[in-house]
């Protein structure tokens, strides 16, 4: 069918559309912004997998090169929404079940000119020709193949000491200050940049995995802990002359993940890490990364109660008020408690909140952890504590906190807050269920930020200020800039500051500003200004009492940084 052809049978879908059809979800309340389609429609690093793939007689015809056309894309583009397995998540659920039924002339309109639920309009876009629509209409109508298993023997074949602990330093052998080191992320070149926050001087530039996601710290603020998409954990000794990799294992294939044992008597001892696939977490040896004990995540949703193939780890945070991780379940929905104090007999408490919990961070007592339910516009409580639900809030849409701001407010004590993708606003939620108990867990002002797809807000016990990102906006003067909130006068509004513009770069491109966090002193704001592989990129450090540009870090390794961790404050989870 031509593109001709194409445009009036979209004209005809419209109608359709409105009708109500299920996989136009052209009535859906909650339509997938622009900037969460792009968030989350990365590529995945399944692609390359060899996988099992069964045939279905029913399917249309594709030749073997077609297939692999499909899949190569399908997981460039289309995995991150519709899950590995076409089960769905941010997008509808694509098996031959469903899809067979559809036929390829209706899926290849579906794939040219996307829906106003927030399917991209993948040819009018540019980003596919007519050939490869056609391909991915007729693909998706097959089984969908399964990328194989990861298990003990194939993370075993993965695992290096690249320096066992008897042969590791006995003190520290450097100078810096540690506590104020800052792990950038060099998202497209695979490495993290270790940045010396007093000096602003990079101190080392470590190869870790592919895409490299985020940094977590052990408990004793000794060691650092990266993954990648790949699912390759690296664990760098900040102690040695110059910080560099000590081990390293895979535990997947696909993972965003990692976090280390924090609770008394167990500093340093395991450290955690989630894959997106397989779908499951496992527990290792904090020293050395061998791996002990795998647990599988797939299992029923929350609510509906389906059995789901494939649910995604997303954040996982280690409590400091038990023996306790605290991991946090994308499809199902679910935030598991899983008791590390004897592996062997593995205790797992499973509370259930809403579908999809993607990220979230600890309240100031450290006691609730709040994790976003993406999808469902909903933050969850988790008293770490009672090991129950404390309260499922309703906040704005397509909450988006990273770790979330915990400040005091001036009139409703000590909240957490959120910003949000797909709108303007930051919720601040109450947190303090004793002396300020009429507060406590909700909503208690919702204040207006510059526009839509953030993703990262900050503030500090010594701060005043709230910081919020918004990098996914589509207008570059949203993007390239940030706004800050004075904490007592949050009526005020927000200060604009030009982030982008204090980087001083030329033709930078993009130029995103993301990911506010704090040196350990909580009087300096680092930012990364986020720009392609092939152009310049920077970090810029802003005074917090002046609000002013204080450094900006330039150098030809720092290729395309996101998110960057000081030591003390993921240490200690100070945020
Ligand atoms: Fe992230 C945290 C998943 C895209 C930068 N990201 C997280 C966490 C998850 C996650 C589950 C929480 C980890 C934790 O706390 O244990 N991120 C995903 C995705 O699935 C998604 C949407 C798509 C993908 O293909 O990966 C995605 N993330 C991005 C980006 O495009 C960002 C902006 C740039 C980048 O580096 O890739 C990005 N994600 C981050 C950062 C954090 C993060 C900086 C940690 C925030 C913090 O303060 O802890």
């Amino acid at each position: 069918m031509s593109i001709r052809a194409l445009r009036a049978t979209a004209l005809a879908l419209a109608a359709a559309l409105a009708a109500g059809l299920t996989f136009a979800q052209a009535k859906d309340p909650h339509p997938v912004t622009p900037a969460e389609k792009n968030y989350q429609a990365g590529a995945s690093p399944l692609a390359g997998q060899p996988m099992y793939q069964s045939s279905n007689p029913k399917a249309p015809q594709m030749t073997q090169a077609e297939f692999e056309l499909g899949r190569k894309v399908y997981f460039e583009r289309c995995a991150g929404c519709h899950g590995v397995l076409r089960k769905g998540a941010t997008g509808k659920a694509l098996t031959p079940d469903i899809t067979l039924g559809k036929g390829t002339e209706y899926l290849k309109v579906f794939i040219a000119y996307g829906s106003p639920a927030g399917m991209p309009n993948w040819l009018t876009s540019g980003e596919m020709d007519e050939k490869t629509v056609d391909v991915m209409a007729r693909y998706i109508q097959q089984d969908p193949p399964v990328p194989p298993e990861f298990g003990m023997a194939e993370m075993k074949k993965t695992w290096k000491v690249i320096v066992p602990p008897a042969q590791r330093p006995k003190r520290k052998m450097n100078d810096f200050n540690i506590a104020n080191i800052f792990s950038t992320t060099l998202r497209d070149t695979g490495e993290v940049a270790l940045i010396d926050g007093d000096t602003k001087k990079i101190i080392n530039i470590v190869k870790t995995g592919y895409a490299v996601h985020i940094s977590r710290m052990s408990a004793s603020g000794r060691y650092l802990f990266v993954i990648g998409r790949d699912a390759k954990i690296n664990m760098i000794d900040l102690w040695m002359e110059k910080p560099d990799n000590v081990a390293e294992l895979r535990i997947g294939l696909e993972a965003r993940s990692v976090e280390t044992s924090k609770y008394k008597g167990f500093e340093d001892k395991l450290a955690i890490a989630g894959a997106y696939w397989p779908p499951q977490f496992v527990i290792m040896n904090g020293d050395t990364l061998e791996p002990l004990k795998i647990v599988a995540t797939r299992g029923m949703t929350v609510g509906t109660q389906e059995y789901h193939p494939e649910p995604r780890v997303a954040s996982i945070v280690g409590s400091h008020f038990k023996p306790e991780f605290v991991v946090n379940v994308k499809e199902t929905g679910k935030t598991l408690l899983v008791d590390y104090s004897n592996i062997d007999a593995l205790k797992v408490t499973e509370l259930e909140s809403a579908p999809f919990l993607h990220d979230g961070g600890l309240d100031s007592t450290k006691r609730y952890f709040m994790v976003a339910a993406n999808q469902s516009n909903k933050i969850a409580a988790m008293d770490l504590k009672e090991g129950r639900m404390a309260k499922l809030i309703d906040v704005g849409k397509i909450p988006h906190p990273g770790r979330g701001a915990n400040f005091t407010h001036p009139k409703y004590g000590p909240v957490w807050s959120t910003g949000h993708l797909g709108d303007e606003t930051i919720s601040l939620i109450g947190t303090d269920p004793v002396k300020n108990k009429a507060n406590a867990f909700k909503v208690v002002q919702t204040l207006k930020g510059q526009g839509g797809g953030s993703l990262f807000l900050k503030s500090h016990p010594k701060s005043q200020h709230l910081y919020v990102d918004t990098p996914l906006n589509p207008d570059p003067k949203i993007s390239q800039t940030l706004a800050v909130f004075d904490i007592r006068n949050l009526d005020k509004g927000f200060t604009v500051l030009p982030v982008a513009e204090w980087a001083g770069i030329k033709d930078g491109g993009a130029m995103r500003v993301l990911q506010p966090e704090y040196n350990r002193a909580g009087d300096e704001v680092w930012l990364s200004v986020w720009s392609a592989k092939d152009k310049q990129s920077a970090i810029v450090v802003i005074d917090d009492k002046t609000l002013k540009p204080k450094a900006v870090i330039k150098d030809p390794r720092l290729i395309t940084p996101t998110g960057h961790f000081n030591v003390y404050n993921t240490q200690r989870d100070v945020y």
